[in-house]
Protein backbone atom coordinates (compact mmCIF):
# COMPACT_ATOMS: atom_id res chain seq x y z
CA UNK A 1 0.00 0.00 0.00
CA UNK A 2 1.21 3.43 -1.12
CA UNK A 3 1.56 5.86 1.87
CA UNK A 4 -0.88 7.96 0.30
CA UNK A 5 -3.18 4.68 0.31
CA UNK A 6 -2.42 4.33 3.76
CA UNK A 7 -3.45 7.37 4.89
CA UNK A 8 -6.49 7.60 3.28
CA UNK A 9 -7.48 4.40 4.77
CA UNK A 10 -6.40 5.45 7.76
CA UNK A 11 -8.42 8.86 7.83
CA UNK A 12 -11.40 6.53 6.57
CA UNK A 13 -10.83 4.51 10.16
CA UNK A 14 -10.75 7.70 11.64
CA UNK A 15 -13.89 9.16 10.57
CA UNK A 16 -15.85 6.26 10.82
CA UNK A 17 -14.70 5.53 14.18
CA UNK A 18 -15.64 9.43 15.49
CA UNK A 19 -18.64 8.65 13.62
CA UNK A 20 -19.38 5.95 15.59
CA UNK A 21 -18.51 8.21 18.88
CA UNK A 22 -20.55 10.62 18.12
CA UNK A 23 -23.73 8.14 16.98
CA UNK A 24 -23.15 6.82 20.42
CA UNK A 25 -23.44 9.72 22.74
CA UNK A 26 -26.07 10.83 20.89
CA UNK A 27 -27.91 7.28 22.11
CA UNK A 28 -26.48 7.75 25.78
CA UNK A 29 -27.23 11.50 26.20
CA UNK A 30 -28.85 12.31 29.35
CA UNK A 31 -32.21 10.94 30.04
CA UNK A 32 -34.99 14.03 30.44
CA UNK A 33 -36.28 14.71 33.68
CA UNK A 34 -39.33 13.32 33.01
CA UNK A 35 -37.47 10.20 31.67
CA UNK A 36 -35.73 9.72 35.03
CA UNK A 37 -39.21 10.08 37.20
CA UNK A 38 -40.14 7.67 34.88
CA UNK A 39 -36.96 5.65 35.27
CA UNK A 40 -37.10 5.93 38.93
CA UNK A 41 -41.20 5.55 39.27
CA UNK A 42 -41.27 8.00 41.76
CA UNK A 43 -42.30 11.56 41.41
CA UNK A 44 -40.80 14.01 44.17
CA UNK A 45 -43.15 16.57 45.31
CA UNK A 46 -42.37 19.57 47.55
CA UNK A 47 -45.21 21.04 49.32
CA UNK A 48 -46.23 22.92 52.87
CA UNK A 49 -47.80 21.40 55.31
CA UNK A 50 -51.44 23.63 56.09
CA UNK A 51 -55.04 22.89 55.56
CA UNK A 52 -54.75 24.09 51.80
CA UNK A 53 -52.38 22.34 50.91
CA UNK A 54 -51.19 18.90 52.64
CA UNK A 55 -51.56 17.18 55.65
CA UNK A 56 -51.98 13.62 57.18
CA UNK A 57 -55.38 12.82 58.30
CA UNK A 58 -56.04 8.92 60.05
CA UNK A 59 -56.58 7.81 56.41
CA UNK A 60 -53.16 9.09 55.23
CA UNK A 61 -52.67 12.00 53.14
CA UNK A 62 -54.91 14.44 52.16
CA UNK A 63 -54.81 18.10 51.22
CA UNK A 64 -55.90 20.41 47.56
CA UNK A 65 -52.27 20.15 46.57
CA UNK A 66 -51.74 16.11 47.66
CA UNK A 67 -54.91 15.38 45.37
CA UNK A 68 -54.07 17.03 42.51
CA UNK A 69 -50.73 16.47 42.37
CA UNK A 70 -51.64 12.84 43.31
CA UNK A 71 -53.54 12.90 39.87
CA UNK A 72 -50.88 13.30 37.80
CA UNK A 73 -48.56 10.66 39.58
CA UNK A 74 -51.29 8.45 38.45
CA UNK A 75 -51.57 9.77 34.96
CA UNK A 76 -47.62 9.03 34.94
CA UNK A 77 -47.99 5.76 36.22
CA UNK A 78 -45.46 6.53 38.77
CA UNK A 79 -45.57 6.94 42.45
CA UNK A 80 -46.20 9.79 44.75
CA UNK A 81 -43.50 11.06 47.54
CA UNK A 82 -44.35 14.18 49.46
CA UNK A 83 -41.61 16.03 51.36
CA UNK A 84 -42.74 18.96 53.49
CA UNK A 85 -40.74 22.23 53.45
CA UNK A 86 -40.11 23.93 57.06
CA UNK A 87 -40.53 27.86 55.14
CA UNK A 88 -40.82 29.08 51.53
CA UNK A 89 -36.89 29.57 51.71
CA UNK A 90 -36.14 25.76 52.87
CA UNK A 91 -39.00 24.64 49.97
CA UNK A 92 -36.86 26.46 46.83
CA UNK A 93 -33.90 25.31 48.18
CA UNK A 94 -34.70 21.71 47.87
CA UNK A 95 -36.19 22.40 44.83
CA UNK A 96 -33.51 23.12 43.21
CA UNK A 97 -30.87 20.73 45.09
CA UNK A 98 -29.21 18.25 42.89
CA UNK A 99 -30.89 15.16 43.51
CA UNK A 100 -34.25 16.48 45.51
CA UNK A 101 -37.52 16.98 44.98
CA UNK A 102 -38.67 17.80 41.02
CA UNK A 103 -41.36 19.50 41.37
CA UNK A 104 -43.23 21.86 44.04
CA UNK A 105 -47.09 22.08 44.93
CA UNK A 106 -47.72 24.20 47.75
CA UNK A 107 -49.62 27.08 46.56
CA UNK A 108 -47.74 29.37 45.39
CA UNK A 109 -47.78 32.39 42.98
CA UNK A 110 -45.49 33.53 40.38
CA UNK A 111 -43.91 36.94 41.26
CA UNK A 112 -40.70 38.76 39.58
CA UNK A 113 -38.14 37.68 41.98
CA UNK A 114 -39.14 34.18 42.22
CA UNK A 115 -39.14 34.01 38.23
CA UNK A 116 -35.43 34.44 37.54
CA UNK A 117 -35.14 31.04 40.48
CA UNK A 118 -37.65 29.15 39.13
CA UNK A 119 -40.27 28.20 35.79
CA UNK A 120 -44.11 28.30 36.68
CA UNK A 121 -47.11 26.28 35.70
CA UNK A 122 -50.09 27.13 34.11
CA UNK A 123 -52.14 28.23 36.08
CA UNK A 124 -55.08 25.94 38.66
CA UNK A 125 -56.46 28.37 41.29
CA UNK A 126 -57.17 31.96 41.67
CA UNK A 127 -56.40 33.54 44.80
CA UNK A 128 -56.89 36.84 45.78
CA UNK A 129 -54.28 38.52 49.11
CA UNK A 130 -56.05 39.57 51.81
CA UNK A 131 -55.30 41.72 55.10
CA UNK A 132 -56.35 39.67 58.05
CA UNK A 133 -57.46 41.33 61.17
CA UNK A 134 -59.37 40.84 64.51
CA UNK A 135 -62.54 41.26 65.46
CA UNK A 136 -63.30 44.20 67.82
CA UNK A 137 -60.58 46.34 66.38
CA UNK A 138 -60.68 48.75 64.19
CA UNK A 139 -61.25 47.67 60.44
CA UNK A 140 -57.95 48.46 58.01
CA UNK A 141 -59.49 49.52 54.97
CA UNK A 142 -56.49 51.01 52.71
CA UNK A 143 -52.70 51.21 52.60
CA UNK A 144 -52.26 53.50 55.09
CA UNK A 145 -54.34 52.04 57.31
CA UNK A 146 -51.08 49.60 57.54
CA UNK A 147 -48.78 52.24 59.09
CA UNK A 148 -47.90 51.43 62.69
CA UNK A 149 -49.53 48.50 63.02
CA UNK A 150 -47.43 44.87 63.69
CA UNK A 151 -47.98 42.96 60.60
CA UNK A 152 -46.44 39.27 60.05
CA UNK A 153 -46.21 37.23 56.51
CA UNK A 154 -44.02 34.30 56.29
CA UNK A 155 -40.37 34.68 55.10
CA UNK A 156 -39.55 35.03 51.52
CA UNK A 157 -43.43 35.13 50.43
CA UNK A 158 -44.93 37.03 47.69
CA UNK A 159 -46.35 39.13 50.47
CA UNK A 160 -43.71 40.14 51.95
CA UNK A 161 -42.58 41.25 48.36
CA UNK A 162 -45.89 42.92 48.03
CA UNK A 163 -45.59 44.80 51.61
CA UNK A 164 -41.93 45.71 50.49
CA UNK A 165 -43.32 47.45 47.23
CA UNK A 166 -45.60 49.13 49.69
CA UNK A 167 -43.17 50.65 52.13
CA UNK A 168 -41.74 52.51 49.00
CA UNK A 169 -44.82 54.23 48.89
CA UNK A 170 -45.66 54.26 52.31
CA UNK A 171 -43.07 54.22 54.31
CA UNK A 172 -44.11 54.19 57.69
CA UNK A 173 -45.33 50.64 57.07
CA UNK A 174 -43.36 47.83 58.76
CA UNK A 175 -43.58 44.28 58.82
CA UNK A 176 -41.95 41.05 60.56
CA UNK A 177 -41.36 38.00 57.74
CA UNK A 178 -40.94 35.12 59.95
CA UNK A 179 -39.42 31.58 59.22
CA UNK A 180 -40.92 29.99 62.28
CA UNK A 181 -44.32 29.65 61.20
CA UNK A 182 -47.16 28.45 58.90
CA UNK A 183 -49.92 30.22 57.12
CA UNK A 184 -51.81 29.07 60.35
CA UNK A 185 -50.05 30.62 62.68
CA UNK A 186 -50.36 33.42 61.19
CA UNK A 187 -54.08 33.38 61.48
CA UNK A 188 -53.74 32.12 64.95
CA UNK A 189 -51.58 35.01 66.09
CA UNK A 190 -54.24 37.36 64.90
CA UNK A 191 -56.63 35.66 66.20
CA UNK A 192 -55.15 35.76 69.78
CA UNK A 193 -53.94 39.15 69.47
CA UNK A 194 -50.32 38.37 69.44
CA UNK A 195 -49.82 40.67 65.99
CA UNK A 196 -52.40 43.37 64.49
CA UNK A 197 -52.36 42.41 61.20
CA UNK A 198 -51.55 39.59 58.43
CA UNK A 199 -51.64 38.73 54.52
CA UNK A 200 -52.93 35.88 53.84
CA UNK A 201 -54.76 34.04 50.28
CA UNK A 202 -58.05 34.23 50.09
CA UNK A 203 -58.69 30.35 50.05
CA UNK A 204 -56.18 29.71 53.50
CA UNK A 205 -58.58 32.65 54.99
CA UNK A 206 -61.99 30.75 53.48
CA UNK A 207 -60.48 27.39 54.92
CA UNK A 208 -59.33 28.19 58.17
CA UNK A 209 -62.03 30.67 58.83
CA UNK A 210 -63.82 27.97 61.61
CA UNK A 211 -61.18 27.42 63.63
CA UNK A 212 -60.07 31.05 64.30
CA UNK A 213 -63.57 33.13 65.48
CA UNK A 214 -62.02 36.54 66.20
CA UNK A 215 -60.20 36.43 62.34
CA UNK A 216 -61.74 39.27 59.89
CA UNK A 217 -60.97 40.42 56.44
CA UNK A 218 -60.08 43.40 55.74
CA UNK A 219 -59.48 44.41 52.30
CA UNK A 220 -58.21 42.79 50.02
CA UNK A 221 -54.67 44.03 48.55
CA UNK A 222 -54.34 43.92 44.84
CA UNK A 223 -55.82 41.48 42.29
CA UNK A 224 -56.22 38.36 42.36
CA UNK A 225 -53.25 35.92 41.34
CA UNK A 226 -53.16 32.32 39.89
CA UNK A 227 -51.50 29.49 41.45
CA UNK A 228 -49.13 27.32 40.23
CA UNK A 229 -46.82 24.16 40.16
CA UNK A 230 -43.02 24.90 39.86
CA UNK A 231 -39.57 23.40 38.65
CA UNK A 232 -36.58 23.78 39.41
CA UNK A 233 -34.47 25.92 37.11
CA UNK A 234 -31.78 23.30 36.29
CA UNK A 235 -34.88 21.11 34.85
CA UNK A 236 -35.14 20.80 31.02
CA UNK A 237 -38.69 21.18 29.80
CA UNK A 238 -40.13 17.71 29.85
CA UNK A 239 -41.84 17.67 33.26
CA UNK A 240 -42.97 21.23 32.93
CA UNK A 241 -44.69 20.50 29.31
CA UNK A 242 -46.11 17.31 30.73
CA UNK A 243 -47.16 19.32 34.00
CA UNK A 244 -49.05 21.78 31.87
CA UNK A 245 -50.58 19.22 29.64
CA UNK A 246 -52.02 17.63 33.07
CA UNK A 247 -53.18 20.62 34.46
CA UNK A 248 -55.17 21.68 30.67
CA UNK A 249 -56.87 18.31 30.76
CA UNK A 250 -57.68 17.94 34.51
CA UNK A 251 -59.29 21.68 34.03
CA UNK A 252 -61.03 20.45 30.27
CA UNK A 253 -62.45 17.27 32.18
CA UNK A 254 -64.21 18.84 34.99
CA UNK A 255 -61.75 17.07 37.40
CA UNK A 256 -60.07 20.38 38.48
CA UNK A 257 -63.20 22.01 39.27
CA UNK A 258 -64.62 19.05 41.46
CA UNK A 259 -61.38 19.24 43.48
CA UNK A 260 -62.18 23.24 43.98
CA UNK A 261 -65.45 22.37 44.61
CA UNK A 262 -64.35 19.72 47.28
CA UNK A 263 -62.14 21.97 49.00
CA UNK A 264 -63.37 25.25 48.70
CA UNK A 265 -66.87 25.28 46.82
CA UNK A 266 -68.32 24.95 50.52
CA UNK A 267 -66.29 27.05 52.28
CA UNK A 268 -68.58 29.82 52.76
CA UNK A 269 -71.58 28.44 54.31
CA UNK A 270 -71.09 28.93 57.61
CA UNK A 271 -69.93 32.21 57.89
CA UNK A 272 -68.61 34.39 61.13
CA UNK A 273 -71.13 33.22 63.46
CA UNK A 274 -71.42 29.27 62.15
CA UNK A 275 -67.89 28.80 62.41
CA UNK A 276 -67.58 30.43 66.04
CA UNK A 277 -70.25 28.33 66.89
CA UNK A 278 -68.98 24.94 65.55
CA UNK A 279 -65.95 25.78 66.78
CA UNK A 280 -67.61 25.70 70.32
CA UNK A 281 -69.89 22.76 69.95
CA UNK A 282 -67.08 20.64 68.59
CA UNK A 283 -64.90 21.48 72.40
CA UNK A 284 -68.42 20.67 74.39
CA UNK A 285 -70.53 18.89 72.28
CA UNK A 286 -68.88 16.33 70.58
CA UNK A 287 -66.83 14.86 72.98
CA UNK A 288 -70.71 13.43 74.55
CA UNK A 289 -71.13 11.19 71.31
CA UNK A 290 -67.89 11.16 69.75
CA UNK A 291 -67.39 7.07 70.53
CA UNK A 292 -71.15 6.66 69.27
CA UNK A 293 -70.11 7.71 65.86
CA UNK A 294 -66.63 5.95 66.16
CA UNK A 295 -68.32 2.73 67.05
CA UNK A 296 -71.39 3.16 64.43
CA UNK A 297 -68.73 4.12 61.75
CA UNK A 298 -66.56 1.10 62.18
CA UNK A 299 -70.18 -1.25 62.40
CA UNK A 300 -71.12 0.16 59.31
CA UNK A 301 -67.60 0.86 57.29
CA UNK A 302 -68.57 4.75 57.26
CA UNK A 303 -66.06 7.14 57.93
CA UNK A 304 -67.03 8.14 61.89
CA UNK A 305 -66.62 12.29 60.75
CA UNK A 306 -68.80 11.63 58.03
CA UNK A 307 -71.36 10.53 60.43
CA UNK A 308 -70.33 13.51 63.29
CA UNK A 309 -70.75 15.75 60.37
CA UNK A 310 -74.69 14.46 59.48
CA UNK A 311 -75.63 15.07 63.48
CA UNK A 312 -74.14 18.28 63.69
CA UNK A 313 -75.91 19.28 60.67
CA UNK A 314 -79.29 17.17 61.34
CA UNK A 315 -78.86 18.91 65.33
CA UNK A 316 -75.81 20.68 66.73
CA UNK A 317 -75.11 17.58 68.01
CA UNK A 318 -78.40 17.35 70.83
CA UNK A 319 -79.84 14.44 71.55
CA UNK A 320 -83.88 16.43 72.15
CA UNK A 321 -84.69 17.90 68.88
CA UNK A 322 -88.00 17.55 67.46
CA UNK A 323 -88.18 19.37 63.97
CA UNK A 324 -91.57 20.99 62.77
CA UNK A 325 -92.40 18.20 60.93
CA UNK A 326 -91.86 15.35 63.66
CA UNK A 327 -88.37 14.42 62.61
CA UNK A 328 -86.46 13.59 66.10
CA UNK A 329 -83.54 13.24 67.44
CA UNK A 330 -79.59 13.79 66.90
CA UNK A 331 -79.49 12.48 63.40
CA UNK A 332 -83.39 13.64 62.46
CA UNK A 333 -84.95 10.10 61.49
CA UNK A 334 -88.21 10.28 60.44
CA UNK A 335 -90.88 7.95 62.06
CA UNK A 336 -90.72 5.97 58.78
CA UNK A 337 -86.52 5.61 59.17
CA UNK A 338 -86.52 4.76 62.24
CA UNK A 339 -88.70 1.63 62.36
CA UNK A 340 -86.86 0.21 59.45
CA UNK A 341 -83.48 0.75 61.15
CA UNK A 342 -84.80 -1.00 64.42
CA UNK A 343 -84.95 2.18 66.12
CA UNK A 344 -87.11 2.11 69.16
CA UNK A 345 -86.23 5.98 71.03
CA UNK A 346 -85.58 8.02 68.47
CA UNK A 347 -84.31 10.74 71.57
CA UNK A 348 -81.65 8.03 72.68
CA UNK A 349 -78.61 9.44 70.88
CA UNK A 350 -76.89 5.84 70.68
CA UNK A 351 -79.93 4.45 68.96
CA UNK A 352 -79.98 7.49 66.89
CA UNK A 353 -76.23 7.39 65.40
CA UNK A 354 -77.14 4.06 64.91
CA UNK A 355 -79.96 4.09 63.08
CA UNK A 356 -78.58 6.68 60.72
CA UNK A 357 -75.19 5.39 59.78
CA UNK A 358 -77.55 2.36 58.64
CA UNK A 359 -80.04 4.23 57.05
CA UNK A 360 -77.37 6.24 55.58
CA UNK A 361 -75.51 3.19 54.08
CA UNK A 362 -78.99 1.66 52.86
CA UNK A 363 -79.24 4.42 50.74
CA UNK A 364 -75.96 4.66 49.14
CA UNK A 365 -76.88 1.09 48.34
CA UNK A 366 -79.99 1.66 46.46
CA UNK A 367 -77.92 4.26 44.53
CA UNK A 368 -77.75 3.45 40.48
CA UNK A 369 -74.35 1.40 39.87
CA UNK A 370 -73.37 4.12 37.27
CA UNK A 371 -72.91 6.81 39.96
CA UNK A 372 -69.30 6.81 41.25
CA UNK A 373 -67.26 7.71 44.42
CA UNK A 374 -67.19 10.94 45.45
CA UNK A 375 -70.14 11.75 44.17
CA UNK A 376 -71.73 8.41 45.58
CA UNK A 377 -71.41 9.89 48.92
CA UNK A 378 -72.87 13.43 48.06
CA UNK A 379 -75.79 11.79 46.83
CA UNK A 380 -76.28 9.39 49.54
CA UNK A 381 -76.42 12.82 51.45
CA UNK A 382 -79.25 13.95 49.76
CA UNK A 383 -80.80 11.65 49.40
CA UNK A 384 -80.33 10.53 53.49
CA UNK A 385 -82.49 14.40 53.38
CA UNK A 386 -85.10 14.37 50.62
CA UNK A 387 -85.45 11.17 50.06
CA UNK A 388 -84.26 8.70 46.68
CA UNK A 389 -87.34 9.56 44.93
CA UNK A 390 -86.87 13.73 44.68
CA UNK A 391 -83.41 12.57 44.03
CA UNK A 392 -84.63 10.39 41.05
CA UNK A 393 -86.72 13.51 39.87
CA UNK A 394 -83.54 16.23 40.25
CA UNK A 395 -81.55 13.77 37.90
CA UNK A 396 -83.76 13.49 35.53
CA UNK A 397 -84.10 17.13 35.14
CA UNK A 398 -80.59 17.20 34.70
CA UNK A 399 -80.62 14.76 31.61
CA UNK A 400 -83.25 16.08 30.11
CA UNK A 401 -81.12 19.46 30.38
CA UNK A 402 -77.99 17.66 28.98
CA UNK A 403 -76.25 18.08 31.99
CA UNK A 404 -75.32 14.70 34.25
CA UNK A 405 -77.18 12.89 35.95
CA UNK A 406 -74.19 11.15 37.87
CA UNK A 407 -72.51 14.41 38.95
CA UNK A 408 -73.20 16.08 41.98
CA UNK A 409 -72.35 19.52 40.10
CA UNK A 410 -74.89 19.16 37.70
CA UNK A 411 -78.10 17.20 39.36
CA UNK A 412 -77.46 19.98 42.53
CA UNK A 413 -78.32 22.73 40.06
CA UNK A 414 -81.61 20.75 39.41
CA UNK A 415 -82.72 20.53 42.72
CA UNK A 416 -84.21 23.71 43.65
CA UNK A 417 -86.48 23.09 40.72
CA UNK A 418 -88.34 20.58 42.50
CA UNK A 419 -89.70 23.59 44.44
CA UNK A 420 -91.16 25.74 41.59
CA UNK A 421 -94.36 24.34 39.59
CA UNK A 422 -93.56 24.71 36.15
CA UNK A 423 -90.97 21.87 36.42
CA UNK A 424 -92.10 20.12 39.63
CA UNK A 425 -95.39 19.36 37.35
CA UNK A 426 -93.55 17.62 35.08
CA UNK A 427 -91.63 15.00 37.47
CA UNK A 428 -92.71 11.30 39.19
CA UNK A 429 -92.58 12.60 42.64
CA UNK A 430 -93.54 16.50 42.84
CA UNK A 431 -92.93 19.39 44.92
CA UNK A 432 -90.05 19.22 47.49
CA UNK A 433 -87.56 22.05 49.09
CA UNK A 434 -84.96 20.79 46.96
CA UNK A 435 -82.81 23.65 48.30
CA UNK A 436 -82.36 21.91 51.54
CA UNK A 437 -80.60 19.10 50.54
CA UNK A 438 -78.24 21.16 48.46
CA UNK A 439 -77.61 23.60 51.89
CA UNK A 440 -77.36 19.98 53.79
CA UNK A 441 -74.69 18.50 51.60
CA UNK A 442 -72.84 21.53 51.39
CA UNK A 443 -72.61 22.26 55.12
CA UNK A 444 -72.03 18.55 55.62
CA UNK A 445 -68.94 18.43 53.38
CA UNK A 446 -67.95 21.70 55.53
CA UNK A 447 -68.14 20.00 58.75
CA UNK A 448 -66.76 16.88 57.04
CA UNK A 449 -63.47 18.49 56.47
CA UNK A 450 -63.46 20.77 59.71
CA UNK A 451 -63.50 17.14 61.53
CA UNK A 452 -60.89 15.54 59.30
CA UNK A 453 -58.57 18.49 59.94
CA UNK A 454 -58.51 18.39 64.01
CA UNK A 455 -58.77 15.02 64.22
CA UNK A 456 -56.08 14.41 62.60
CA UNK A 457 -53.10 12.82 64.33
CA UNK A 458 -50.82 15.32 64.82
CA UNK A 459 -53.03 18.08 65.73
CA UNK A 460 -55.16 16.17 68.72
CA UNK A 461 -51.86 15.97 70.46
CA UNK A 462 -50.49 19.59 69.92
CA UNK A 463 -52.45 22.15 68.37
CA UNK A 464 -56.00 21.32 69.03
CA UNK A 465 -55.47 21.11 72.53
CA UNK A 466 -53.55 24.66 72.96
CA UNK A 467 -56.43 26.18 70.52
CA UNK A 468 -58.86 24.88 72.39
CA UNK A 469 -60.74 23.50 69.33
CA UNK A 470 -61.16 19.95 69.96
CA UNK A 471 -60.22 17.83 72.91
CA UNK A 472 -61.17 13.57 71.98
CA UNK A 473 -62.93 12.29 74.44
CA UNK A 474 -61.33 8.78 74.07
CA UNK A 475 -58.21 7.37 73.39
CA UNK A 476 -57.31 8.25 69.53
CA UNK A 477 -54.07 6.59 69.04
CA UNK A 478 -55.42 3.46 67.69
CA UNK A 479 -55.42 2.64 63.71
CA UNK A 480 -58.27 3.22 61.55
CA UNK A 481 -60.79 1.71 61.10
CA UNK A 482 -62.79 4.14 58.63
CA UNK A 483 -62.47 4.83 55.23
CA UNK A 484 -62.71 8.40 53.89
CA UNK A 485 -65.35 9.22 50.82
CA UNK A 486 -62.57 9.51 48.00
CA UNK A 487 -63.07 12.46 46.48
C1 LIG B 1 -85.81 12.56 55.47
C2 LIG B 1 -85.75 11.07 55.72
C3 LIG B 1 -85.92 10.31 54.42
C4 LIG B 1 -87.13 10.78 53.67
C5 LIG B 1 -87.06 12.28 53.50
O1 LIG B 1 -86.99 12.89 54.78
O2 LIG B 1 -85.83 13.23 56.70
N1 LIG B 1 -84.47 10.77 56.30
C6 LIG B 1 -84.30 10.23 57.49
O3 LIG B 1 -85.22 9.87 58.18
C7 LIG B 1 -82.92 10.08 57.97
O4 LIG B 1 -86.03 8.95 54.70
O5 LIG B 1 -87.15 10.15 52.41
S1 LIG B 1 -88.35 9.19 51.95
O6 LIG B 1 -88.44 8.10 52.91
O7 LIG B 1 -87.98 8.74 50.61
O8 LIG B 1 -89.54 10.03 51.95
C8 LIG B 1 -88.22 12.87 52.72
O9 LIG B 1 -89.40 12.67 53.37
C9 LIG B 1 -84.39 14.66 57.91
C10 LIG B 1 -85.24 14.48 56.69
C11 LIG B 1 -86.19 15.62 56.74
C12 LIG B 1 -85.44 16.72 57.36
N2 LIG B 1 -84.38 16.11 58.17
C13 LIG B 1 -83.00 14.17 57.72
O10 LIG B 1 -82.27 15.00 56.86
C14 LIG B 1 -86.27 17.61 58.26
O11 LIG B 1 -86.34 17.44 59.43
N3 LIG B 1 -86.92 18.61 57.64
C15 LIG B 1 -87.81 19.51 58.35
C16 LIG B 1 -87.14 20.84 58.52
S2 LIG B 1 -88.18 21.96 59.33
O12 LIG B 1 -88.16 21.65 60.75
O13 LIG B 1 -89.50 21.81 58.79
O14 LIG B 1 -87.61 23.23 59.07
Amino acid sequence: MSSKNAFRSSLAKWLLATGLLLMLSACVEKPSTLERVKEAGVLRVITRNSPATYFQDRNGETGFEYELVKRFADDLGVKLQIETADNLDDLFTKLHAPGGPVLAAAGLVQSDSRKTEARFSHPYLDVTPQIIYRNGQPRPARPEDLIGKHIMVLKGSTHAEQLAALKVQYPGINYEESDQVEVVDLLRMVDEGQIDLTLVDSNEVAMNQVYFANVRVAFDLGDAQSQRWVVGPGQDNSLLNEVNAFLDKVDKNGTLQRLKDRYYGHVDVLGYVGATTFAEHLQQRLPKYEKFFRDSGKDQQVDWRLLAAIGYQESMWQAEVTSKTGVRGLMMLTQNTAQAMGVSDRLNPKQSIIGGAKYFNAIKEQLDDSILEPDRTWFALAAYNIGTGHLDDARKLAQNEGLSPNKWLDVKKMLPRLAQKQWYSKTRYGYARGGEPVHFVANIRRYYDILTWVTQPQLEGSQAVESNLHVPAIDTSQPPADQSPPL
